[in-house]
């Protein structure tokens, strides 16, 4: 039997296990498969520093695609892949210093190189970080299929801290979590180590992730004692090697919950100290730990205004606690009270005047939208007109307002048009993107965070699907100028097939997949009209005696027998009054308004003509109408995708596309029917009849009939 065959027989057997053993995502993008020779870069051997992450990783995925590890050699022989650092000799002869020095310790160039014989292919960095984001870099070519001998590739990330949000609770649950129990087991550490932690640490390193808060921000004061900062020192010592650093959410209250002090006033001298011993004692067990990240004064949270003080004194007062040991605080933007101001106003209201008082090591976390995550908002108008405090983006990779784990939603083109929304506030391209990572706005750092969607299920994220917003977060932290469709088409590789009969329909469903959803859910800038405590299915209606205007459906739509949409014009909030001109003027005439936010800014009559010529009521119809058509076409693309995929994965994402089905037809029949009995205006016939009158409609309309 020749050489050939022997390997023919090895990876049919392989393949073979691979489809008995179950395909139930836990691999996640990292699926190494056991493949042909002539699929893979012909490396002869590998040099550099054996001991690095990075080669260990290189070696780990080799193994698994080869069923060898790579020879390991200190000559050159045939094609070698090279990785380190200028401390070695040939990367210092076959790499310019300078280069490799402009890009910073996370940096790397990935590059084919020629010299006299030999073939190389060179991962080189300054530091140990940019050595394993580059060899991730090179699995994922191998992966793709991308590899060629022709690399000139080098890469910096755009923003400093690219950082994971976990709203997990000290008890094992996780807020707004729709992937199981928290991965983090509180109640075995520090004993026992869950092997997820370091498969968690590789998955966030090969996508450029290299923080994370590992607890809510609803914080237990319970993370700071003694107890649960031994456990989260066992977690920091396992994504160390990692070069992802561990960041805690504080309770601002803990001085007097904790250290017994009478008050938590951020300028009492004893609260003070006891931040900075706090301080003294996490950094002796985790001398890396990257800082705090803090809600105060908001959602029933303590904070400084608690005792009169600002958000500054607050924020200063744990940014002077954590300088010494380079610590930063992240303090959050999302506050909004019981008040008569329009609540899409109040967090630019409260933190615009304090522009300038933040220390150098304070950052503002400030969610993407005014209000709250929702299916599509503005971008807050603090972006870009905070122009002396650094500001980060927080997006929401969990799906709290988009059919949690049961819907399929491609997150990554909502960020982008985040992030490339153009805020005009230092002239025009003054995009999102700009105004945080230090291309515009100068700060000592920069730097994003995404709410995860990580949790105990074995698929890590509930759909199979959503782990495509985890990696393209990750992915669009390091490099917001990637189409979302250049990540879709990694993912896909990555994680199910390189077929390209297989990609090309997939990556189409994903790229149209958060459209989708706004349009079955709350098209045309319509938002929050959830019930107010699942954040789930169509509530338009629900009102609740006693409960805060702003948490309630009704707040936010406005329906009425006039019309629609909620009227931050001049004339309105003034809400449009916090974006640089000239958006201001834009957002304000109902004529160039973006149709798709027209009634975030605008209460416009049923019968406003849109730009199609429809009346806003038949817009609004055929739009629920499209969200519905286009799920039922997902459906049709995925079923005839069965012959590429393994059963687990492919009937698991089926069932979940029925459900989004179901769903969405729920969300059509109750906002229309609902919205029909202010508008008074006939569905147009060729939109599918609603299934089934809602035992709320009904009563509704009994209601209104007494009204009359
Ligand atoms: O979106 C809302 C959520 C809360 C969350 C809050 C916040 C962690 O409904 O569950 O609390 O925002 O971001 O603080």
């Amino acid at each position: 039997m020749g050489k050939k065959t022997v390997s023919l027989i090895m990876l049919l057997c392989f393949t073979a296990i691979g489809q008995l053993s179950a395909e139930d995502g836990s691999r996640l993008w990292l699926r190494f498969q056991l493949q042909e020779k002539t699929n893979l870069p012909d490396f002869s051997g590998i040099q550099g520093e054996l001991s690095s992450i990075a080669l260990q990783e290189f070696q780990l995925a080799w193994e698994e695609m080869t069923g060898n590890s790579l020879l390991e050699t200190d000559k050159p022989t045939g094609h070698t892949l090279l990785i380190g650092t200028l401390e070695n000799r040939l990367i210092r002869r076959l790499v310019d210093r300078e280069e490799l020095h402009e890009l910073g310790p996370e940096g790397y160039i990935l590059r084919s190189v020629m010299q006299g014989k030999d073939r190389f292919t060179i991962i080189a960095s300054t530091k140990e970080n940019g050595l394993l984001y580059g060899a991730y870099h090179l699995l994922r070519l191998i992966q793709t299929n991308k590899y060629n001998d022709t690399l000139r590739i080098t890469e910096r990330p755009r923003y400093d801290i690219r950082i994971l949000n976990h709203w997990d609770n000290l008890n094992g649950t996780v807020e707004r979590g729709y992937a199981g129990y928290s991965i983090w087991q509180w109640d075995q550490l520090p004993e026992q180590i869950s092997p997820r932690y370091r498969e968690y640490a590789r998955a966030n390193a090969s996508v450029g992730i290299n923080g994370t808060v590992l607890n809510n921000v609803n914080a237990s004061p319970d993370i700071l004692t003694d107890d649960y900062l031994k456990k989260a020192k066992v977690i920091a010592d396992i994504l160390r090697p990692y070069k992802i650093k561990v960041y805690l959410s504080v309770n601002f209250s803990s001085p007097k919950i904790l250290g017994g002090i009478p008050d938590s006033d951020p300028l009492n001298p004893r609260v003070r100290q006891w931040w900075q011993e706090k301080a003294r004692e996490i950094y002796r067990l985790i001398p890396d730990f990257g800082g705090f990240l803090v809600k105060a004064n908001s959602e029933g949270q303590p904070g400084p205004q608690d005792y009169g003080r600002t958000h500054a004194d607050g924020a200063n007062m744990l940014a002077d606690a954590l300088q010494p040991h380079g610590g930063i605080v992240m303090w959050r933007a999302f506050v909004y009270n019981p008040t008569e101001e329009d609540r899409a106003k109040q967090a630019y209201s409260e933190f615009m005047p304090l522009d300038g008082q933040f220390r150098k090591n304070v950052v503002i976390q400030v969610k993407n939208g005014p209000v709250d995550f929702q299916p599509r908002e503005p971008f807050s108008p603090l972006f870009g007109s905070m122009k002396q405090t650094a500001l980060m983006p927080e997006l929401q990779i969990t799906q709290e307002y988009l059919g949690f784990s049961n819907h399929l939603v491609y997150l990554a083109t909502q960020w982008k048009e985040f992030l490339e929304s153009d805020t005009h506030c230092n002239g025009d391209h003054s995009t999102v993107a700009k105004t945080t990572d230090g291309t515009l706005y100068q700060h000592p750092v920069s730097a994003i965070a995404g709410v995860a969607n990580i949790g105990q299920d074995a698929n890590w994220c509930g759909h199979h699907f959503a782990q495509a917003n985890w990696y393209a977060f990750g992915r669009l932290t390091w490099d917001h100028t990637l189409p979302a469709e250049e990540i879709a088409d990694e993912w896909i590789r990555m994680t199910f097939s390189n077929r390209d009969d297989f990609v090309a329909p997939i990556k189409q469903l994903m790229l149209s997949s958060w459209e989708a959803a706004v349009n079955y859910m709350m098209p045309l800038g319509l938002h929050h009209i959830f019930a107010w405590n699942h954040h789930y299915g169509p509530e338009p209606w629900c009102d609740i005696p006693g409960a805060r205007r702003d948490w309630l459906p009704p707040y936010y739509h406005n329906a009425s027998e006039k019309g629609i949409g909620f009227d931050r014009t001049t004339t309105g909030s003034n809400a449009v009054s916090q974006y640089c001109s000239p958006l201001n003027g834009q957002f304000n005439d109902v004529n160039s308004c973006p149709e798709e936010l027209l009634l975030w800014f605008h209460h416009a009559p049923w019968s406003h003509r849109m730009q199609n010529g429809r009346t806003l009521w038949e817009e609004l119809c055929y739009r629920y109408d499209d969200g519905v058509q286009q799920v039922r076409e997902f459906q049709k693309t995925w079923d005839r995708m069965e012959p590429y995929l393994d059963r687990e994965r492919f009937r698991h994402v089926q069932s979940r596309l029925r459900i989004q089905s179901r769903d969405a037809v729920w969300w059509k029949d109750a906002c229309l029917l609902y919205f029909q009995t202010f508008s008074r205006m006939s569905i147009p016939y060729d939109i599918e009849r609603p299934i089934h009158e809602l035992e709320e409609l009904k009563q509704i309309k009994l209601d209104l009939k007494h009204h009359n």
